[in-house]
């Protein structure tokens, strides 16, 4: 295929300091092959940015970024993007903000990345836009008149027609949607809900995975995120040699360790998870001083009202779990809000006996592969795993459950506790071989081939309708 031009709304430009924990800088690593361009925001504010995208060259790949305003950033980023799609589409109808003139700033600042892509951008270019923050993006490419494959991959879910309504200018942003030849989902389930919506909403035709809008045709298919599990495994391996790692087992003396990791975000549902911890030493007292619950739980999005308050609730929490169930030497909750190293990450998972993956609604959730590929096999802990979380369409051999029961929970962290060696074995076995396949490498080939592919399928008369 010719030159892949990645577009997202973060560049992780290689050794940039305080790089982002978030999903999609580590999902996209292994596209990063020398000849590729990523083009996005630098992440920095400026009071006139340039047309021209700056360049930095690193390893073979382009990295070309521009800079916002901080009247676009609060518009489009905390805004539309954070303060209306995000909670819409994690089905938080409650929380969504929606002001016309943010939805005018994403415009405008989807326009004048269009517009400074176009300064950079050769004809034959394939082009593959990322996440909710870019969802007009193609239609404003394709205004410019590029003619190339143009893909787009929401790493978030999809909601149905009866939750979309509710947005204001959902049938402008599903129609953008269509103006890209390829749109990506995480599972089948999103990808319906999109082609669904195309129907009801605009009057679109829709044939099996193919949606057909005024005239031209586009595909809506599911392509799992994944992890580079290998190299997971081997930096799990290795962090038995990390001096922090070496602490906490010393500190564990033998005590069984629970572990959350997840951006501070109130999709992940925190509370109820602290709930669940509280519930089960209320009701299986057997495992007080017996379990240390870490959840490490990195800062994010503070300029958004709703993750200052949840910061606020989590405090509250654990000081009130703690306070209640603490001995003086023993402390049920332990709770950082640092990012943690991803190796000594990589360690604390394989050191734990329960990974507890309790989202309201995710995407995918990464945590629960990172999860599985880190275990020791001889002797593997077991997953706790959302049914809202992407990941549950595939890991179907995790303990699935309602992330908004703390006692299901509660039950379910039991079940993991007192399960025998051979169960546990036998539900690893099949997790693992599930996330070797499904992994980064295999979505990125999967999306990319599905690119190259669709515009041959799209002319008729194989398109629907
Ligand atoms: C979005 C979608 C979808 C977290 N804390 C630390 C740390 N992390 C890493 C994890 C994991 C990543 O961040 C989080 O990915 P998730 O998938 O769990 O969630 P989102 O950030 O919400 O990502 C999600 C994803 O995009 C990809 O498509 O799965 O559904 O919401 O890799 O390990 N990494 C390090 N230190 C931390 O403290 N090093």
């Amino acid at each position: 295929m010719a030159r892949l031009v990645i577009i997202s709304n973060r560049v992780p430009i290689p050794k940039a300091r305080g790089a982002s924990a978030g999903g999609l800088a580590v999902a996209l690593r292994d596209l990063l092959t020398p000849g590729t361009m990523w083009f996005g925001w630098s992440g920095r504010l400026a009071s006139e940015p340039a047309l021209e995208p700056a360049i930095v060259e690193a390893r073979g790949v382009t990295y070309a970024t521009v800079d916002l305003t901080s009247e676009d950033y609060k518009g489009y980023y905390v805004g539309f993007a954070n303060g209306a799609l995000w909670p819409l589409l994690h089905f938080r109808l409650g929380l969504m903000q929606f002001r016309r003139e943010e939805y005018e700033a994403y415009l405008a600042v989807n326009r004048s990345f269009a517009a400074s892509l176009g300064t950079v951008l050769q004809p034959d270019d394939s082009v593959w836009a990322h996440d909710y923050h870019l969802i007009p993006f193609g239609r404003m490419l394709r205004e410019q008149g590029f003619h190339g494959p143009l893909g787009f991959f929401l790493h978030i879910p999809f909601a149905p027609p009866s939750m979309m309504e509710a947005l204001p200018v959902a049938r402008e942003l599903i129609a953008d949607l269509c103006a890209f030849d390829l749109v990506g989902f995480q599972t089948e389930e999103h990808a319906r809900d999109f082609r669904d919506c195309a129907q009801r909403m605009l009057g679109a035709a829709v044939q099996g995975e193919w949606v057909r809008l005024n005239g031209r045709s586009m595909r809506a298919f599911a392509d799992p995120i994944g992890i580079d599990a290998e190299s997971f495994r081997q930096d799990a391996v290795r962090s038995v040699n990390d001096k922090m790692v070496h602490r906490v087992v010393g500190s564990l003396a033998g005590r069984a360790l629970a572990i959350g990791v997840d951006r501070m975000d109130y999709s992940k549902g925190l509370p109820q998870r602290f709930e669940a911890l509280a519930r089960l030493l209320e009701k299986h007292q057997e495992h007080r001083r017996h379990i240390h619950f870490l959840q490490i739980c990195p800062r994010s999005r503070e300029e958004v009202d709703e993750y200052r308050k949840l910061r606020t609730e989590l405090d509250r929490l654990t000081g009130r779990i703690n306070g209640r169930f603490s001995d003086f030497d023993w402390t049920p909750l332990r709770y950082s809000t640092r990012t943690a190293p991803r190796s000594q990450l990589a360690g604390l998972y394989r050191l734990s006996r329960i990974g507890v993956v309790t989202p309201l609604r995710d995407g995918m959730n990464l945590v629960a592969k990172e999860f599985i590929a880190a275990q020791p096999e001889d002797d593997p802990g077991v997953l706790i795993l959302s049914k809202f979380a992407g990941a549950a369409h595939e890991l179907t051999e995790a303990l699935i459950v309602n992330p908004f029961d703390p006692d299901a929970i509660a039950d379910a962290m039991h079940v993991a506790l007192t399960m025998p060696a051979p169960e546990r074995k036998d539900r690893h076995a099949a997790l693992v071989e599930k996330v070797f396949r499904t992994t980064a490498g295999a979505y990125c080939k999967n999306f990319i081939d599905a690119l190259s592919l669709v515009k041959a399928q799209a002319a008729p008369p194989r398109a629907a309708a």
